[in-house]
C-alpha cells in the first residue's frame, strides 16, 4: 500500500483583514489596522496549493469560517437584526467585532492535532480541533472546525473525530503548530512530537513571562491518550520559554519536521540534548537528521522575522526533500545565505521553493501555518470528499470564485458595513457548493 502525507491549507476567507489581535505574534501587532486585501490573500494562498500540487504533491482545501460570528456578539448581548448587531458592536466594543471578523481560520496547522492510522491504537486517522483559547478571536473556532473536518473526513471506518479539550487555559491546545511527526516512511509508526509552552499544573516548570504559552503540557498529553498512541512512541518537549518571549508564539516559528529530518533552531527548546537523545532512542535504527541552524548564522530576530521554521518541509515524488519558504527568506541575506548553504549539505533537504504569501505572514502567518499535514494510505485518500482534493478544475473554479466574491481592500472601518456580511454569507455558501460540504454554516442552518 502507498501513502503519501497530503496537505490541506485553509482558504483565506473574505474578511481577511489586520486587527492586532494577537500578544505575543509580532507581525500581527506590527500590522494592526492596516489595510488588508482578501482577494489577494486568497489568491496567494491559491497559488501556494497549485504550486505544491504541480510539484506532485496531494493537496487539500479546507473551507473558512462564517465571519463575523455574529452568534457570539449576540451572546455577548447585543441584539436585534444582523445591522443592527454590528452597528452597536462597532460603536460600543469596536475590539470584540474586530474579533469577531478574524479570517484566522485560514491557519490550519491550528486547526487540530492529526495522527495518521499508522500510529493510533485502532489503526484509524485520529483529529482532534483545537481549542485556541488562549485568543478570544481564535477561540471561536473549534466547534465549526469539527464540523468542517468531519465533512472533509467522513468514513468514521478510516477517520475518527474527538471533541476539542476543555476550554481553558490550563488545556490551552494550539493544534499541529506544536506537533510533528518524525518517521521512517508515512505508512510506519512514527514518532510524534508535542512542543509545548508551559506546565499548567507544575508551577515549578520554567515558563516565559513577557508573552503566553498558548500550549501546555497538559493539552499535549490529553490528544496523545485521546489518540491512542504508544508512549514509546511519544516525545513531549518544552519549548524555550525566551523565545517565546522574543515572538515564537508556536513551535512551527522555530522548528519542522518530516520524515526522517527535524530542521530548528539552536534556541528553540529547553534541553535540546536530552529531547534529541529521546527521539533517537525512540525512531529506533534507522538514519535520522537533525538540522540545528546556529544562531551565529541565523539570528533569532531573522528567525522570526523571516519565519525561516515556517517552511514546509515535504518530500517529492523523488524521494528528496524541499522547503517551501517565504520569500521574505529570500530577502534577508542571511537566511538566504543559510539556505543556499543548506541544499549543499549532506541532508535529504535538496530544494528551496519561494511562496509569496504576504498578506497572510503580515499577520503571523507563514506556508506551514496555511498548511494542515495528513498522512494517508491509498484506502484512506480514496476515503476523502474528492470535491476538497485540489485539480486543475478546482483551482481554476476558486480562483474565479475569490475574484468574483472578494474584496481587494479592507480596513478597520469597513468592517461596520453590514454589505460585509451579506458578501461573505454568499460567497461560503457557493463554496459549500463548490466543496459538497453540505450546511456547515450557522446561517444555513
Ligand atoms: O494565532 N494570527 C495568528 C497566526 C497563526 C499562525 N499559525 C501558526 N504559527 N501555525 C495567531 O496569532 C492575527 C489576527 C489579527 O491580528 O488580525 C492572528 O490571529
Amino acid at each position: 500500500m502507498k501513502h503519501v502525507e497530503a496537505n490541506f491549507d485553509g482558504l483565506v476567507g473574505p474578511t481577511h483583514n489586520y486587527a492586532g489581535l494577537s500578544l505575543g505574534n509580532v507581525a500581527s501587532q506590527h500590522n494592526a489596522h492596516a489595510t488588508s486585501n482578501p482577494r489577494e490573500a486568497a489568491q496567494q494562498g491559491l497559488a501556494k496549493m497549485a504550486s505544491l500540487r504541480n510539484l506532485g504533491l496531494v493537496q487539500g482545501v479546507l473551507a473558512p469560517q462564517e465571519r463575523p460570528d455574529l452568534a457570539t456578539l449576540r451572546r455577548l448581548g447585543f441584539t436585534g437584526s444582523d445591522a443592527r448587531v454590528l452597528s452597536q458592536a462597532a460603536a460600543q466594543a469596536p475590539a470584540v467585532l474586530a474579533a469577531c471578523y478574524s479570517a484566522s481560520s485560514m491557519w490550519t496547522a491550528n486547526a487540530a492535532t492529526v495522527s495518521p492510522s499508522a500510529d493510533t491504537f485502532d489503526g484509524r486517522v485520529h483529529f482532534t480541533p483545537a481549542n485556541l483559547t488562549n485568543k478570544f478571536h481564535r477561540s471561536l473556532e473549534p466547534e465549526v472546525t469539527g464540523r468542517i473536518l468531519r465533512a472533509v473526513f467522513s468514513d468514521e471506518h478510516h477517520f475518527c473525530h474527538h471533541r476539542h479539550l476543555p476550554e481553558h487555559d490550563s488545556f490551552g491546545d494550539e493544534g499541529a503548530a506544536n506537533h510533528t511527526r518524525l518517521c521512517a516512511d508515512y505508512g510506519q509508526a512514527g514518532v510524534e512530537l508535542f512542543v509545548y509552552g508551559r506546565s499548567a499544573f507544575d508551577p515549578s516548570r520554567p515558563a516565559p513571562s513577557r508573552y503566553p504559552a498558548r500550549q501546555t503540557l497538559e493539552a499535549s498529553q490529553a490528544i496523545a491518550r485521546l489518540h491512542g498512541l504508544d508512549s514509546d512512541s511519544c516525545v513531549f518537549i518544552q519549548q524555550n520559554p525566551a523565545v517565546i518571549d522574543q515572538g515564537v508564539f508556536h513551535n512551527d516559528v522555530i522548528a519542522v519536521g518530516n520524515g526522517n529530518v527535524l530542521f530548528y533552531h539552536q534556541q528553540a527548546f529547553l534541553d535540546t540534548q536530552t529531547a534529541r537523545h529521546e527521539i533517537r532512542e525512540k525512531f529506533g535504527d534507522g538514519e535520522l537528521h537533525f538540522i540545528e541552524v546556529p544562531t551565529a548564522e541565523v539570528s533569532l530576530q531573522d528567525a522570526v522575522q523571516t519565519y525561516l521554521f515556517n517552511t514546509q518541509l515535504v518530500s517529492l515524488p523523488s524521494g528528496q526533500m524541499a522547503l517551501i519558504a517565504p520569500t521574505e527568506c529570500r530577502d534577508n541575506p542571511a537566511v538566504a545565505a543559510y539556505l543556499a548553504r543548506l541544499t549543499g549539505l549532506e541532508t535529504p533537504i535538496r530544494h528551496v521553493y519561494f511562496m509569496d504569501v504576504k498578506q497572510s505572514m503580515r499577520n503571523g502567518g507563514g506556508p506551514a501555518c496555511l498548511r494542515l499535514r495528513v498522512a494517508l494510505s491509498d484506502t484512506e485518500l480514496a476515503a476523502v470528499n474528492p470535491a476538497c482534493l485540489l485539480d486543475e478544475a478546482l483551482q481554476l473554479r476558486l480562483g474565479q470564485w475569490i475574484d468574483k466574491h472578494y474584496r481587494d481592500r479592507l480596513s478597520i472601518d469597513d468592517l461596520r458595513d453590514p454589505a460585509l456580511i451579506t458578501e461573505s454569507r454568499a460567497a461560503l455558501d457557493e463554496l459549500t457548493q463548490i466543496l459538497k460540504l453540505g450546511t456547515i454554516y450557522p446561517f444555513q442552518r
